[in-house]
Formats: structure tokens, C-alpha cells, sequence
């Protein structure tokens, strides 16, 4: 009970929070730039809420909000390069939606509670760093039993049967109870936004107990990245898919010029080392990533004095294979383990106690991996597939969301790239998949065999490398990205892999690389309790701004994508530029 008064008054702290930064933003946005990038995700998020009526484009940002009183929806449409299939004679720089006061949409309650100040407004009450969940107690271990032939290693190389997005190994059963929220207490991606600027602005990693050379390397890059030259775009960078590509590309340019990263020999194969045991499946994500670290010899560095971070090696897929009891409905032993080893590193170096932990990172693609490492290896960069803000301890600004890829070929990780331009995308919406979790079932009801546009299944049928699945991704305009059991799922990266734009539904979900991309402008979020308005939500979306995110699906599909040896601006690269911004934007260099 003291638990959930705490946890809502963490709530209403937050939405507080939340408003101040909105505000912020709206008045830095309305006074310095003709359309920010970071009020416009705010804001594009309850395009989803339909049904919304649009006004025409306008060529002119001049009707801009004079008050905060009437909700205004800014969608920037900055098409540098000209898109084929857009009409001609509309090529302009931005288009503004404006929400009507249409008594059938209802603000959206967390936007309305933006607009409104609580009037228990007490700024001191602002936590430091915002980590919504605060479990007090221990996770309660109350296991379904678990089937040993679902334990089985994914590799769809001898599996040829294993779907795409329905590996059986993939959504165990959650171990622990679920955590119950209030209902319609959800983070939406808007309030992302807010709580990762916050974070940004206000947590740093704990001063060094001595100084070195690095520290300063740091503080000089962050100088830098906040200083980025604008207007020196890179070509293979397309603006619109970024917060701020200056930034971003400054930063990633300075990680290729001064990263190093230590990493650790001691731990035993498989656990730790052995990134070949998971190259393909769904977890391939941190097995490849581990396989890349290693290899390389660009970032990686012998000696810890001049490391800017420390690469902790392990897969927390082969530490649920070797050690999670089938049955046992515990994960305790897993988080002994990393325990153990984390005391055997910093018994072994003084890395670990010169910033306690907070230049160390994990890259963990199992679903279990964010509550497993969250004692033990809280203080670290924390790679995560499962990216939860709301039930798991993920903390926005540190944390970084690690992409689940489904990778089906060892060899050929690129095999079956792409899908069919857009006017041969004949089906408006699919989804298939296992009902897990709780947000599938909901889908199904309303969606399966109603609508010959919406071809939302349960699991499909077998077919030979999955094309049945496959070819519904290439031929889709809109992949419905469901959450399972947990927050993420391989389809995110599947249909941006197949060119199909992503429709989240996944609320508390923090998309990859959430620091660097501006993910409203090529993917659509529907809040869960939106899933009976989903079509509408899909058809308010006009041709014209459908085909403009189908582009920048393709345009980012580069940071998605695995190759067998690693390429600029690769997903290995974006998973490091996302560990290393995290770690430059935290420095707090001994004074
Ligand atoms: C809000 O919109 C209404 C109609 O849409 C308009 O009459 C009113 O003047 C607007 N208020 C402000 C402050 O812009
Ligand atoms: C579009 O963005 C480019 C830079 O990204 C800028 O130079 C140009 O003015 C913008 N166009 C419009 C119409 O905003
Ligand atoms: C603000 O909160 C702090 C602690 O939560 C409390 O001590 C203080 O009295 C509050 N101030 C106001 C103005 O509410
Ligand atoms: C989490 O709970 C603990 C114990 O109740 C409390 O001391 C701590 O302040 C809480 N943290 C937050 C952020 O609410
Ligand atoms: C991007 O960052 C640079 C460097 O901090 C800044 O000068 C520029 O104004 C930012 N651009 C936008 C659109 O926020
Ligand atoms: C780091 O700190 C721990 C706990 O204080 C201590 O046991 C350990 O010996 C220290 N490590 C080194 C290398 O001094
Ligand atoms: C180009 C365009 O979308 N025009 C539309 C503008 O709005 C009117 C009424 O809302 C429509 O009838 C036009 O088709």
C-alpha cells in the first residue's frame, strides 16, 4: 500500500516534471527555431489519437500556437531530397496539423495534465534521476512452469520452422509477478522525451576517486558535441531521422577518433567470451555485438588507464542456457553469478572502484537481462533489448535500448533485405505472432478476421524460411509491432529491415537508440488502449505522409542492419555510439 501512495506520488512528480519541460521547450521552440525537433515529437505522438481532423498543408509555420490553450500538432515534412512519388507541386518544408477541438477527441490525459500545473507544485520533489519502477520488494518468483522443449536454442539455421518474431525460446513467461500499474499511469514517448532531457541535464556518474588523462578526453568531447558545427551534414545522414544530426554525426566522428574500450578477459565460455554460441535468433543482437567488440581492433585498448569504457562480456542468453533451473521459477542464481564476477573484477582492477561502475557497460538482449543486472550492475551503460521504463528499472539517459534483430543467417545476415516499393504494399496492416502477454490477445480480438485491410493472425502457419511471414512484412504498408510478454520485440527491426513502417504498440517501450533518432518521424505509436481505433488511427495518416515515412524507413535502415564485418554508421556502430554518448554526456570529471 505505502508502496503505491509512494509510487503515485513519484507520478505526480513526474508529470510535473514532464509539464515544466514542456513548457520549456515550447517556449524555447516557439521563440528560437521555426520548428524544433524535440517540441515536434512531443507533440506528433497524439497523431495517433484519432480521430483527428487535419487541416491542409500550409506553406507557412505561421500558424504557429499563439497560447498553449488550443492543442496544436506540428508535423515537420523536411524533404531535402525530392520523393518521387509525392506530388510535385507539394514539395514544401512543413506541414502543420492542427487537432481541432472536436468534442470526440478528449486531450489525451497525460498531454492535458501538461497543459495544467499541478497545483502541488514542488520543485525540490523532483528526484535527481527518474527511474519509475521502484521495487522495493523482491521480485516475487512465481513461475508457470516452463517448457523444457521451448529451452531449446534458436537457431533457425537447423529450425527452419522457427517464425520470425515467434521463437518459442524468445517470450518466456515472465519469472516475476507482474508489477501492476494504475491504469493509464503509462510513460508515452512524448513523456520520454521529457524524462531523458531531464536526466540529460541534471545525473551524472559518480566523480572518479582519481583523475585521468580519459576524463578529460571526455569533458573535451562533450564540449564539442554540444558545439557541433551545423550545416556540415554528412550525405549518408538524412536530417529529418535525428534529433540533431549535427550532434549526432560530430559525436560519432569523435567516437571513431578516441574510443577505447577495455574489455574484460576474465569469465569462463560460455557465459562470457563465446559470442558465436548466439549469432543468430532472436538475442543474435549481443552476440553479434560481443563478436564485433572483440574484433575489433580500432576500439579496443589492453590497457584499463586509457579505457573510456569497460566492456563486461557476457551473454545473458548462455547465462539463462547454463543456468537458469527449468522449473525452478528463480533467476537468483544468474544474479549471484554476475555478482560474483563483478566482485572478482573490482577485487582484480581499480577501474571498477575509480568510477563505481559507471564506465562499465553490458550489452543483454535476453528479456530477463534488465532484472538480472539491475543490482549488481546498476551503476553500468546497460544495453538492453527489454528497454521497459515503466515496470523494469531502465534508466532513460544511461540505459541504452539495444535493438533485437532476428538474425536467420550466420552467413547472411543481410538475406531477404527489403520488401516491394510502396504502391505494390497491397495490405494496410499485419501482424502474426504467438498470444503472449496481454496486449496480443486484445489485438486479436478486435482485429482478427474483421477487415480484409488488417491481416492481424495468431501464429502462422509453417512455411519454408518463413516467406509466408516474410512476404506479408514486404508487402505491408504497416507492421503492428505487438509486445509480448515484454516491451520489445524483433519486429521493430524486422519491418524496418522489410521497409515496412513500424506501428509500436508497446507503451513504457524505449525504441533503439533513443538518444540519436527522432523516432516519430518514420515509425507510428498507438498506445495499447488504442488498439480498437487502430485502423483509423492508420487511415488519418494521409498518403502523402505515409510515403514520406516509408522513405525514412529505408533511410534508416542502415543503423539496423548486421554485417559481417562491421560498416560506418552499422548497428555495432550505433549500439557503441549509443553506450559511448551515454558515458560522454554523464562525465563529471574530478574537479
Ligand atoms: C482556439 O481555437 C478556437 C477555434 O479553434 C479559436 O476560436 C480560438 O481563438 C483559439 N484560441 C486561441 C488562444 O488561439
Ligand atoms: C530543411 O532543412 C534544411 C537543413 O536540414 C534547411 O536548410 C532548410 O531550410 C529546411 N527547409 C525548410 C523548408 O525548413
Ligand atoms: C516540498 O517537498 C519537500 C519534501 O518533499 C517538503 O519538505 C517541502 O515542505 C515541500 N515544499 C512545499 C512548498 O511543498
Ligand atoms: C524507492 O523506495 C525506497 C524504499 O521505499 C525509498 O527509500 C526510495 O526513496 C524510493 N525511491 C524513489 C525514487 O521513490
Ligand atoms: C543541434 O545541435 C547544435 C550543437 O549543439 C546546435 O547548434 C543546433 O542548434 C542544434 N540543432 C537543432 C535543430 O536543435
Ligand atoms: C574496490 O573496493 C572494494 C570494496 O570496497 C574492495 O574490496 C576492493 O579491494 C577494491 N578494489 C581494489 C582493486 O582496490
Ligand atoms: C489538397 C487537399 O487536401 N485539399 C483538401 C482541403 O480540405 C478540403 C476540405 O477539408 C478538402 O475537400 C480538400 O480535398
Amino acid at each position: 500500500m505505502g508502496h503505491e501512495v509512494q509510487y503515485i506520488l513519484e507520478s505526480k512528480r513526474l508529470v510535473w516534471l514532464v509539464a515544466v519541460v514542456f513548457a520549456v521547450v515550447i517556449m524555447f521552440q516557439y521563440f528560437e527555431f521555426p520548428y524544433g525537433d524535440v517540441s515536434s515529437s512531443m507533440f506528433s505522438v497524439r497523431r495517433a489519437q484519432p480521430p483527428l481532423s487535419q487541416t491542409n498543408q500550409t506553406e507557412t509555420s505561421s500558424e504557429s500556437p499563439k497560447s498553449p490553450g488550443n492543442v496544436t500538432i506540428f508535423d515537420v515534412f523536411n524533404i531535402t531530397e525530392p520523393v518521387d512519388t509525392l506530388d510535385k507541386g507539394n514539395s514544401i518544408g512543413i506541414e502543420i496539423n492542427i487537432q481541432s477541438n472536436d468534442s470526440t477527441t478528449s486531450p489525451p490525459p497525460s498531454l492535458s495534465a501538461s497543459l495544467t500545473p499541478p497545483t502541488t507544485v514542488n520543485s525540490t520533489a523532483i528526484s535527481p534521476s527518474i527511474a519509475l519502477d521502484n521495487k522495493t520488494s523482491k521480485p516475487e518468483v512465481n513461475a508457470p512452469d516452463l517448457d523444457p522443449n521451448l529451452k531449446k536454442p534458436a537457431t533457425s539455421e537447423n529450425n527452419p520452422a522457427l517464425s520470425v518474431g515467434e521463437s518459442p525460446v524468445k517470450e518466456l513467461p515472465p519469472v516475476k509477478a507482474t508489477h501492476e500499474r494504475p491504469i493509464g499511469d503509462i510513460v508515452t514517448i512524448a513523456d520520454m522525451h521529457g524524462i531523458f532531457l531531464h536526466n540529460r541535464a541534471s545525473v551524472r556518474s559518480m566523480k572518479p576517486e582519481w583523475s585521468l588523462m580519459v576524463d578529460q578526453e571526455l569533458l573535451a568531447a562533450k564540449l564539442q558535441i554540444e558545439n557541433a558545427p551545423v550545416n556540415s551534414n554528412d550525405w549518408a545522414l538524412y536530417p529529418p531521422l535525428y534529433r540533431n544530426v549535427s550532434r549526432f554525426k560530430r559525436s560519432y566522428e569523435l567516437m571513431e577518433k578516441t574510443l577505447k574500450v577495455y574489455i574484460y578477459k576474465e569469465g569462463g565460455k560460455p557465459i562470457f567470451h563465446q559470442p558465436q554460441a548466439v549469432l543468430s535468433g532472436i538475442y543474435a543482437s549481443e552476440g553479434w555485438f560481443m563478436k564485433h567488440m572483440k574484433e575489433s581492433k580500432h576500439f579496443v585498448t589492453n590497457n584499463p588507464k586509457q579505457a573510456h569504457l569497460f566492456y563486461i562480456p557476457f551473454s545473458s542468453r548462455m547465462l539463462e542456457e547454463k543456468l537458469y533451473v527449468t522449473g525452478s521459477g528463480s533467476r537468483d542464481n544468474m544474479v549471484q553469478y554476475l555478482k560474483d564476477y563483478i566482485h572478482l573484477i573490482a577485487g582484480r582492477y581499480d577501474s571498477w572502484n575509480r568510477t563505481g561502475g559507471s564506465d562499465h557497460f553490458l550489452v543483454a538482449c535476453h528479456d530477463w537481462a534488465t532484472d538480472e543486472t539491475r543490482k549488481s550492475m546498476d551503476s553500468c551503460i546497460r544495453a538492453l533489448c527489454n528497454s521497459d521504463v515503466g515496470r523494469e528499472h531502465f534508466e532513460l539517459g544511461k540505459d541504452v535500448s539495444l535493438p533485437e534483430t532476428y538474425v536467420r543467417s550466420t552467413q547472411n545476415p543481410l538475406r531477404e533485405l527489403g520488401g516491394k516499393p510502396p504502391s505494390q504494399r497491397s495490405i494496410l496492416a499485419f501482424f502474426a505472432g504467438q498470444m503472449h502477454g496481454d496486449v496480443r490477445p486484445i489485438l486479436l480480438q478486435h482485429w482478427e478476421n474483421k477487415d480484409p485491410d488488417m491481416k492481424i493472425f495468431q501464429k502462422l502457419p509453417k512455411s519454408k524460411g518463413n516467406k509466408n511471414y516474410i512476404n506479408y512484412m514486404k508487402s505491408s504498408k504497416y507492421c503492428i509491432c505487438a509486445k509480448g510478454y515484454e516491451v520489445n520485440s524483433p519486429r521493430v527491426v524486422e519491418a524496418i529491415f522489410h521497409e515496412c513502417v513500424p506501428v509500436i504498440i508497446s507503451d513504457n517501450f524505449v525504441p533503439p537508440f533513443f538518444e540519436i533518432l527522432n523516432w516519430e518521424s518514420f515509425a507510428v505509436f498507438v498506445e495499447e488502449k488504442d488498439i480498437p481505433n487502430l485502423k483509423n488511427i492508420l487511415l488519418s495518416i494521409s498518403n502523402r505522409r505515409y510515403l514520406v515515412m516509408q522513405q525514412r524507413v529505408k533511410k534508416v535502415q542502415q543503423h539496423f542492419l548486421w554485417h559481417v564485418k562491421p560498416v560506418k554508421y552499422d548497428i555495432f556502430h550505433m549500439i557503441l555510439h549509443s553506450i559511448w554518448y551515454n558515458r560522454v554526456f554523464r562525465v563529471n570529471p574530478v574537479s
